[in-house]
């Protein structure tokens, strides 16, 4: 008899869905299909993840049993040998260089809080390890929104439904959020109007009825821009100000210092479309305004996300069922779970911010000796890659890697460790995306070999010798100590999802949970730290001599970050690296459309077509980021270009304040070559 077993999809994506997985009586998976009752994905997955058991499950190029490296070559071993080998040089480096020169790498290959949050954080902090700063993602933008609410926690996305203006700033949802767009095309049918803020002519923005081009990095003078229209022509709401928000009259000067001519020069947009904005954004009612990461990989993010967090208090949006502010909706996950439990004390050992893996890797002293890399590919999706290629491969390093595949973490890995797919272990799965909180539970025995996560660190804590009994936990108990008495393991395993608590109108009557319990138009928690306590424009890191503005985002229906850019039907699908260039540039390059060409800087050089078009404006070019090294011409994919620095307020990447040149090929100039 086939059963059904009821799970969620494990990607870093905010639409979490709901699948179901049809297994047939000799416990093989036949389908995997969305859940057609989830109200948010309504049974849809995505162009990832439609073929999840062909693509992950059951792909023949998966890592099945565990790997050693011996004379070079990388051979087959059993598992006791992988982990009493593994345990022992851990123990020997430990013994000569101390645990801080231990690292683990990883982010959030899978979302679950049982395989991506609780075990591999216990055995670290037990061993005493570095710590590894996971700021890629949310950080930036998350520290912007709670300098000025407190918190990040916005409205319900599900709401966007009864927004009448709703403004995508910096996200791209079709590609990024999908499972958003059928909310957002109803809120159209009934009339809202839908405006795109994306330096980028992307996906979302060609379906959009405006989109508004701003030089990348100046979206906090076009808030400032909006606030002086809005203030101006008097079109705040004064009640709302007055009773829930701190330093209106501060707010009102600097305002007055972003007229629109102001903010056409630094934006590049016309003063009329400022203008019109703001009366829209201030008059069309309910009006919100979504987010997600886009424009937070710059040195000036948080500061970014802090001044579009004030709009919605200025106007009163957040009175409205619909109105206000959506980013990421972790809080509210958060505070439905006893998700602290998770966690072992942090020891107060030496951090390593993930951004700067590359240069850990080849400069720091002490040096990092052992590198752990499970759920996450630093090779591919962290910054100067160049850099990070260079340490993956040092001699003296002695790496593992647990994954699904063969990526190009593992080139010259020690041990090379199979893990097990979502469909094969349990977990409770969180979200930033939506309120649904999720149990996926194994509808498969692992294949070949593999482990999950949690299990991988159970064993390796037991031939340590570190000794915690929440080291000893099982799967089944994590989830059940992180769910309180309102939400039971039970009621999970009958339902598969539950909707946790979110406020309709959170900030309707104030509220907000910052110091003063106001919306901080002024800061003081950031004069405090030295920081502009007013929202401000701080323009981006300058041209480093190279004078295009590269944005290396999502951009790919085909990659999840770099999961899946390693499987052939979806690298075909993808087709070749494309680097979108304005007319204007391309013809003072000499540019054809569909030319080969080379995109480089300082820190490297890669290879890509030219689309020459309407996509960017001149002096802005755009790569979809997620290409393996390995697997893109040249041997270099975009984070080759892109800045390793950390942003001071925020600790997250600027990555996207990367500057390039783009030229003919073949490539003869100033000595950039091209590594293969
Ligand atoms: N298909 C697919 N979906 C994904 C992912 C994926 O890799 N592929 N990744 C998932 C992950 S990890 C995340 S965090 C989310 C991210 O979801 P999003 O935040 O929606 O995605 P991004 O592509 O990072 O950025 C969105 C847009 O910001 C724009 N942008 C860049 N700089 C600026 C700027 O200075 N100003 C403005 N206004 N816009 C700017 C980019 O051009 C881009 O179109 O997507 C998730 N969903
Ligand atoms: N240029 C540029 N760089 C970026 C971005 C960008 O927009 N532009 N986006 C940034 C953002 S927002 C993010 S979130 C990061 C994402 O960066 P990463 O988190 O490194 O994302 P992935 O490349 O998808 O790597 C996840 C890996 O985990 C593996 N994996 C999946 N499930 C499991 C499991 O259960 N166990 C183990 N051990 N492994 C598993 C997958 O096979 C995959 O290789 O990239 C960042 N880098
Ligand atoms: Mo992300």
């Amino acid at each position: 008899m086939p059963r059904t077993v009821r799970g969620a999809c494990p990607h870093d994506c905010p639409d979490t869905c709901a699948w179901l997985v049809t297994v047939d009586a000799d416990g093989r998976a036949t389908s995997l299909v969305g859940d057609p009752d989830h109200p948010f994905t309504h049974g849809g997955l995505c162009a990832k993840v439609n073929s999840y058991l062909e693509d992950r499950v059951y792909n023949p190029a998966r890592i099945l049993y565990p790997q050693r490296r011996l004379g070079g070559e990388l051979v087959r071993c059993t598992w006791d040998e992988a982990i009493d080998g593994i345990a022992g040089r851990l123990r020997a480096i430990i013994d000569e260089h101390g645990a801080e020169s231990v690292l683990p790498y990883s982010y959030i290959g899978t979302q679950g809080m049982v395989q991506g949050m609780a075990m591999h954080q216990r055995f670290f902090a037990a061993l005493g390890a570095s710590r590894l700063e996971r700021t890629v993602c949310g950080d930036n933008g998350n520290a912007g929104i709670s300098a000025t609410n407190g918190s990040f926690a916005g409205i319900d996305p599900e709401l966007i439904e009864h927004s009448r203006l709703i403004v995508l700033w910096g996200t791209n949802t079709i590609v990024t959020n999908l499972h958003l767009w059928p909310f957002v095309q109803r809120a159209r049918k009934a009339g809202a109007k839908l405006v795109v803020i994306d330096p980028v002519r992307t996906r979302t923005a060609r379906a959009a009825d405006l989109h508004l081009a701003p030089r990348p990095g100046t979206d906090a003078a076009l808030a400032l821009g909006l606030m002086h229209v809005i203030l101006a022509e008097g079109l705040h709401d004064a009640d709302y100000v007055e009773r829930h928000t701190t330093g209106f009259d501060a707010l009102r000067e600097r305002a007055a210092e972003y007229p629109p001519e102001r903010v056409t020069e630094i934006t590049g947009l016309a003063a009329d479309e400022v203008v019109s904005l703001a009366r829209d954004y201030a008059t069309i009612r309910p009006a919100a305004i979504r987010t997600l990461v886009g424009m937070e990989h710059r040195r000036n993010g948080a500061m970014t996300y802090r001044s579009i967090a004030c709009l919605p208090a200025l106007t009163g949006a957040w009175r409205d069922r619909g109105g206000g502010l959506m980013g990421m909706t972790g809080p509210y996950i958060r505070a439905a779970t006893r998700m602290d439990r998770m966690f072992l004390p942090e020891p107060p050992t030496r951090a390593v911010n993930m951004l700067e893996i590359g240069r850990a890797l080849t400069e720091l002293d002490p040096p990092i000796k052992a590198l752990i890399v499970y759920s996450g590919n630093p090779a591919a999706q962290a910054p100067n890659q160049s850099a990070v290629l260079a340490g993956l491969a040092r001699e003296d390093l002695f790496t593992v890697v647990h994954e699904h595949f063969m990526t190009d973490a593992v080139l010259h890995a020690d041990y090379v460790l199979p893990a097990t797919t979502q469909a094969e272990h349990l977990d409770l799965m969180y979200s930033w995306g939506h309120l649904y909180l999720s149990l996926n539970r194994p509808a498969v025995a692992p294949q070949g070999e593999a482990i999950p996560n949690s299990e991988l660190f159970r064993r390796l804590a037991a031939a340590l010798g570190l000794d915690h009994p929440a080291l000893r936990q099982s799967d089944e108990e994590i989830v059940r100590d992180i769910l309180g008495a309102d939400i039971t393991y039970e009621q999970l395993v009958e339902t598969g999802w539950v909707k946790v608590p979110g406020a309709e109108r959170p900030y309707a009557d104030g509220g907000f949970p910052t110091p003063s319990g106001k919306c901080e138009l002024y800061a003081e928690s950031l004069a405090e730290r030295g920081l502009d306590p007013l929202p401000a424009f701080e323009p981006a890191k300058p041209p480093n001599g190279h004078p295009l503005s590269l944005v290396s985002a999502k951009g790919e229906l085909h990659f999840l970050n770099s999961s899946y850019s390693g499987v052939e039907r979806h690298t075909r699908a993808a087709g070749d690296p494309i680097v979108e260039i304005s007319a204007a540039d391309a013809a003072e390059r000499g540019i054809a459309d569909g030319q080969d060409v080379i995109v480089f800087n300082d820190r490297g050089a890669v290879l890509a077509r030219a689309r020459v078009g309407d996509a960017v404006q001149p002096g802005v070019v755009a790569m979809a980021s997620g290409r393996w090294a390995s697997r893109s011409p040249g041997g270099r994919s975009v984070n080759a270009l892109t800045s390793d620095g950390v942003a001071p307020w925020g600790r997250g990447g600027d990555f996207h304040d990367t500057w390039v040149d783009v030229a003919v090929r073949p490539f003869d100039g100033c000595g950039h070559a091209v590594s293969r």
